[in-house]
Parts: C-alpha cells; sequence; structure tokens
C-alpha cells in the first residue's frame, strides 16, 4: 500500500506552502490521498474514501482511467515538450480538432492554456484585443458578477466577486465592474434545478451601461452555475436576459466553464443545456479529466475571422510556454475517447432525477437551510454556528471524511460533484452519508 510520501514527520516543518488550506489546522493533523482508480482514493493510512467531488470538479471519468493512463505514457517517451511559438506539433493539433468537434456549433477555433485561471485572463484579454482590432478601442470595461470565481490570476480575481478571494491583493485592473448575484433565498430556498424567480437580476447590467457608457463595455464573464460560491443555478430566463442585453450593446458574453463543461450538467457544455451560446467560452479540468493541467478558449469562427483581418503577422501578443503541452493534448485526447465510449457527456442526465430527489430529500435535516442542484451538481447549504462561521461546514466535511466520503466545502455550505461514472448505488452512499453527518454535527 505505501506509496512514497516524502514528507517531513513533523508536518509542521514541511516545505510544501498548501493552496487555499489553512495550512497550520491541516499540518496538525493531515489527510493524505495517496492512490487512486474509478470512484475512490486511498488514505495514506489504507482507508478507500469514496470521491464525492470529482478530485476537485475535474475528474469526470473517474480516477486513472486506462486510456489516458495510457495516452500520457505513450507521449511522454515520444515527445515530452515542444514549443507552440512558431512551430506546432500534431497532438495539438489533433486535439484542437476534437475539441471543436464536441464544442457546440460555431465554436470553431480553441486556444489553449494551462489552467482556468489562464483560460478566464485569456478570454477577457481576447475580448479587449477583438474590440480593439475592430476599431472598438475604447471597450476596455469587464464585468463579472458577485459570487463569481474566474480563478486566481489578476483579470480573473478583478471580475471574480467572492470577496475573500479579493481583498488581501491590492486595487486589481481598472475597468472592473459587477452585477449583483443571483442567490435569493428568501424567495428561491429549496429551488429543484433552476430557481422559477430572478431573471430581471439580469437587468443589473442595464444598470451598468446606464452608469459607464454601454460603448466603453467589452465583456461580461459569468459562470452558468457559479460552482466555487456554493452552486447558484441561474433563474429561469436570466442567461437569455444577459444575452439580450449584451448582444443589444455589442457586448462580448464569456461563459466560463471551467466546472460545467466536459458533461457536468446532462450536456457537453452548459451553454447547450440552457440554450443559451455566449461569444466565447473558457474550459480547463475536464478537459483532460484532471490529469494534466490545461485549460482553453473557444471562440467563434466570426471572432477569430476579426483578427485574422487585421494586421500581418502575430495577430494576438498572447501565449503560454506550456500552450498545447503534448501531455496534456495526449491526455486530453485520451480523455475525449473515454467520454465518449462510454457516453459520459450526457450521462449526468440520466442520473440527475435520482440525484436531485436524494440531494432535496435533506430538506429538514439538522442545520439544512437550502438545497441546491443541477446536473450532477449539489450544495447542502447549513445554517452557520453563531460566531463561527464556516465550521459547520468544515465538521461535517471531517466527519464525511472519517465516513469514508470526500465532499467539498465553503463557507457553510457542502458541495457534490461526484465523477460522471458515479453509480446509483454510489449516489445513495453519498447522502446516506451526509444524512448522518448532519445528525452528528452539533
Ligand atoms: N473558473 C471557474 C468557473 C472555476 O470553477 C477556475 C476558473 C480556475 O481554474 P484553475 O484551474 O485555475 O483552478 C475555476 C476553478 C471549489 C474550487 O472548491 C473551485 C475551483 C478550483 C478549486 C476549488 O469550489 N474552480
Ligand atoms: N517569467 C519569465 C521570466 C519567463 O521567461 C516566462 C516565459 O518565458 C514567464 C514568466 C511565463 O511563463 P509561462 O509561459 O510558463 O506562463
Amino acid at each position: 500500500m505505501n506509496k512514497r510520501i516524502p514528507i517531513a514527520t513533523d508536518l509542521e516543518q514541511a516545505a510544501f506552502w498548501m493552496p487555499y488550506t489553512a495550512n497550520r489546522q491541516f499540518k496538525q493533523s493531515p489527510r493524505l490521498l495517496v492512490r487512486a482508480e474509478g470512484m475512490y482514493y486511498w488514505t495514506a493510512d489504507g482507508r478507500k474514501v469514496l470521491d464525492g467531488q470529482a478530485g476537485l470538479w475535474c475528474v469526470n471519468a473517474g480516477h486513472c482511467r486506462p486510456k489516458i493512463v495510457e495516452a500520457v505514457r505513450r507521449q511522454v517517451g515520444e515527445m515530452d515538450f515542444a514549443p507552440t511559438f512558431n512551430m506546432g506539433h500534431p497532438v495539438a493539433f489533433e486535439f484542437a480538432e476534437r475539441l471543436a468537434a464536441v464544442a457546440p456549433k460555431g465554436f470553431s477555433r480553441v486556444f489553449f492554456t494551462n489552467s482556468g485561471s489562464e483560460s478566464a485572463d485569456t478570454a477577457l484579454k481576447i475580448a479587449l484585443a477583438y474590440h480593439r482590432v475592430r476599431g472598438e478601442g475604447q471597450r476596455f470595461r469587464l464585468v463579472g458578477r458577485e459570487r463569481g470565481y474566474h480563478g486566481v490570476n489578476f483579470g480573473g480575481m478583478a471580475v471574480g466577486g467572492i470577496p475573500a478571494n479579493r481583498k488581501a491583493f491590492g486595487p486589481g485592473v481598472a475597468g472592473a465592474h459587477h452585477i449583483r448575484h443571483t442567490h435569493d433565498l428568501a424567495k428561491n430556498a429549496f429551488s429543484r434545478g433552476q430557481p422559477k424567480s430572478g431573471a430581471e437580476f439580469a437587468d443589473d447590467l442595464e444598470r451598468l451601461c446606464t452608469l459607464n457608457d454601454p460603448s466603453t463595455i467589452a465583456a461580461v464573464i459569468v459562470e452558468p452555475v457559479a460552482g466555487s460560491a456554493g452552486v447558484l443555478v441561474p433563474p429561469q430566463g436570466y442567461l437569455q436576459r444577459l444575452r439580450e442585453i449584451c448582444t443589444r450593446h455589442g457586448i462580448l458574453l464569456i461563459f466560463d466553464e471551467v466546472i460545467t463543461g466536459f458533461g457536468r450538467l446532462g450536456h457537453p457544455f452548459a451553454s447547450q443545456r440552457f440554450g443559451v451560446m455566449p461569444d466565447l467560452f473558457t474550459v480547463a479540468k475536464g478537459m483532460t479529466n484532471g490529469t494534466v493541467p490545461m485549460g482553453a478558449v473557444f471562440v467563434t469562427q466570426h471572432l477569430y475571422d476579426a483578427f485574422m483581418q487585421g494586421p500581418e503577422g502575430i495577430e494576438i501578443f498572447h501565449g503560454y510556454t506550456y500552450s498545447g503541452h503534448p501531455l496534456a493534448c495526449a491526455a486530453g485526447l485520451g480523455t475525449l475517447d473515454t467520454y465518449e465510449e462510454e457516453g459520459l457527456l450526457t450521462r449526468a442526465a440520466t442520473l440527475e432525477k435520482q440525484f436531485e430527489d436524494r440531494a432535496h430529500a435533506l430538506r429538514g435535516s439538522p442545520h439544512v437551510i437550502d438545497v441546491r442542484n443541477c446536473g450532477l451538481m449539489a450544495a447542502i447549504e447549513l445554517e452557520p454556528r453563531p460566531g463561527a462561521p464556516g465550521k459547520r461546514a468544515y465538521e461535517a466535511f471531517l466527519k464525511a471524511f472519517e465516513a469514508g466520503v470526500l465532499i467539498r466545502y465553503t463557507g457553510d455550505t457542502l458541495a457534490l460533484s461526484p465523477p460522471l461514472i458515479v453509480e446509483p448505488a454510489q449516489i445513495d452512499r453519498l447522502f446516506d452519508c451526509i444524512r448522518e453527518v448532519l445528525q452528528a454535527v452539533q
């Protein structure tokens, strides 16, 4: 069982500064995962843990899938790295082609990045440069939404709307604005799927247009379903209305599909589920099943053409050393093969009813003040313990982990997003565990 774990016995001295983690707390009582397969992790002390969060919303096909593992092995032995600045390699071209083929109609061009954060910043930069190349360089404003998450780089942070992710990091990017979030507990608590009320929250964009002159706004970026902020599902008609306002004012609409992309909502992409098409969209995570870091921005042919009709030479001065990395592309090809062979990009639709029923059956369990769901995403929001926000969800997370189930928590919300290969009995196990944990948590 023992895998190499080269860590100090005194973990408090460990060199690893862990991301988004209470380091001191963690290092006093660490939780280490050492192996993964299918729906499960194994811990350093040999326990088997059901993965209720698909790694970190990314392992959509489950862990260590043979096609993906084999594709990466083959590639690393054949060509470890090749540049994509002024050079090319076939795997990157092939993967882009395959991605364009699964994307919604019209999204025929793909720009490679290495993460969701880089995808968000890339999409924002493409939007700015698009307007400029067409002679509308005055469009410099970027609009996000309260409670939005678009990664941790400066652009994504500027349009992001989770206060804790912003407060330590200074003034950020000039010209970033926010429309209000769509969460309305008073009206919409315990909505199954899309809440009925709240399409009018999209009109908040009109307010920003009036205030700032719409011809200065380059783009609006939103997650179709907000993930990090606790699974906020768009009210019925909301995305349609946002689309209409953007179109009316010549503003580009960017969907951040880093979590919703690649089957999470029962369609390959959220735009297809909701029947609303953006102008650009970002992906990462499930794109390579989390096996090798990678992200991308999809754009329409129309948007790409604007650049190709611009000045001769390099059309966009942007790119990463690892854009189109051979290992990531190989992992991505193995991932798409796996998704296609197993029908995973639509499988969530067949499980959604059971998942929704089980999630909403938690209404009435101790502390539960809301349940939200869409596709294979669900959130169970707990009443914060007075004077100790976040503590209750953290304890629920710990108890679930001790009971052999890994779930995510954010604030006082428990979030579920199992791999899309999850079986009905495993969905039952997930929710049985949460029910018991909620009984036990004070
Ligand atoms: N956009 C969205 C919509 C995301 O969910 C990113 C961008 C950034 O991706 P990278 O690959 O740079 O992390 C994300 C990432 C959570 C959680 O607990 C969510 C994310 C990452 C880590 C944890 O909800 N989302
Ligand atoms: N910093 C320095 C000094 C670099 O030379 C580079 C890339 O060449 C970067 C940052 C950006 O790195 P990446 O392309 O991996 O994002």
